[in-house]
């Protein structure tokens, strides 16, 4: 009973005191929480560790700088290290410049293959490898070193891939190394980076993302090479879905539409082109979907042209299961 007593006495000036000292300090969290300018306080990918590769231009450049825009901390990786150099520098630009000038972006070079220095800017920082993505030994080494310096890796998106060099029909194409290599360079790479990933990176809690294409879903005259690798694509994403959905981990394709690019050439001025950086909204909503829509595609033409026709508060109906529905008479 005394016991009691004591303890409530001490209860009793415990309230006290939260009152007299937690309760102002709260009240002036609140009032900075209304000073954080809206800009910061939006960020859609604050603290997510993201793995972008095949990011030294094109669309994974544009997808490495919307996500450092959003606030994640960025690994960026290709084989070509000057490459890398420019998407980092651009994305010191963007955020260093605004935010502060307090120290200027160092980037070192680290002269083993696969590892490479910290670019610290503002508030995010953007990691260089240099890797060859079809080889294990790179990939093991930029995962490991990613690990090193950050601990895992939240968000993977594999990128990194290549175009069909001759175009023709299956009777004209007689070279099937080119097939091999091709497949070598867009699915076998990928089950490469996102094995080590998974193993060494993102135990649990985490998300995948490739970037796919229309030739993931349909045939296309001439290009039975590439729409081979992206039909396999499409099937490792949606098989890894299901496998990796007990750790909470999501796994979805997006393809990025007809972007201008050095290794897809399109003219510009051609109807239905698009520019890598008018990927951000369907990208953003990609990466921040939920748990329901795992094992799903999204075309970033059919994400604009919903959200243009129905709204934002629809833009999930841009989502396509990869499994096809099972059929019924
Ligand atoms: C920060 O950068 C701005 C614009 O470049 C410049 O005008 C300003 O003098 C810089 N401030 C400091 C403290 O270096
Ligand atoms: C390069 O990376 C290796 C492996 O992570 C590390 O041991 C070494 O210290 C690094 N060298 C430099 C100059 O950063
Ligand atoms: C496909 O390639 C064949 C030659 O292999 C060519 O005759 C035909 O015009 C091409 N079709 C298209 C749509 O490019
Ligand atoms: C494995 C794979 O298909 N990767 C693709 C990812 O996206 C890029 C950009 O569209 C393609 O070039 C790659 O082939």
């Amino acid at each position: 009973m005394v016991g009691a007593a004591i303890a409530s006495t001490k209860r009793h000036r415990l309230v006290h005191s939260v009152q007299r000292v937690v309760l102002p300090q709260i009240l002036i969290l609140i009032l900075l929480a209304f000073q954080i300018p809206k800009t910061l306080a939006m960020l859609l990918l604050e603290g997510k560790r993201i793995l972008v590769t095949g990011s030294g231009r094109g669309i994974g450049r544009a997808i490495a700088l919307i996500c450092h825009q959003e606030g994640a901390q960025v690994a960026i990786s290709s084989r070509t290290m000057s490459e890398l150099d420019e998407t980092a520098a651009l994305a010191a630009e963007a955020q260093v410049a605004p935010l502060s000038n307090r120290s200027s972006s160092s980037i070192t070079h680290n002269k083993s293959s696969a590892v490479a220095a910290t670019t610290t800017c503002a508030n995010t920082k953007m990691n260089i490898h240099v890797a060859d993505v079809t080889k294990k030994e790179d990939v093991e080494a930029m995962v490991q070193e990613i690990v090193n310096n950050w601990g895992g890796i939240d968000i993977l998106i594999n990128n990194a891939g290549g175009a069909q060099q001759q175009k023709g029909s299956v009777d004209i194409l007689e070279d099937e190394q080119a097939l091999t290599s091709l497949l070598q360079l867009n699915v076998v790479s990928v089950h490469l980076v996102t094995n080590a990933v998974c193993r060494l990176a993102m135990k649990k809690d985490g998300r995948i993302l490739n970037i796919s294409s229309k030739a993931g879903k349909v045939g296309l005259e001439n290009y039975s090479f590439y729409v081979a690798s992206k039909f396999a694509l499409e099937g490792m994403t949606a098989s890894w879905s299901k496998e990796l959905k007990h750790k909470n981990i999501i796994v979805n394709s997006l393809s990025p539409g007809m972007v201008n690019t050095r290794s897809f050439p399109k003219p510009p001025d051609k109807k239905g082109v698009r520019t890598p950086d008018s990927i951000r909204k369907c990208l953003l909503f990609a990466l921040t979907s939920e748990m329901g829509y795992t094992g799903h595609y999204v075309h970033a033409d059919e994400f604009d042209a919903v959200v243009r026709e129905k709204g934002e508060a629809a833009a999930s109906q841009a989502w396509k299961a990869i499994d096809e529905l099972p059929f019924h008479i």
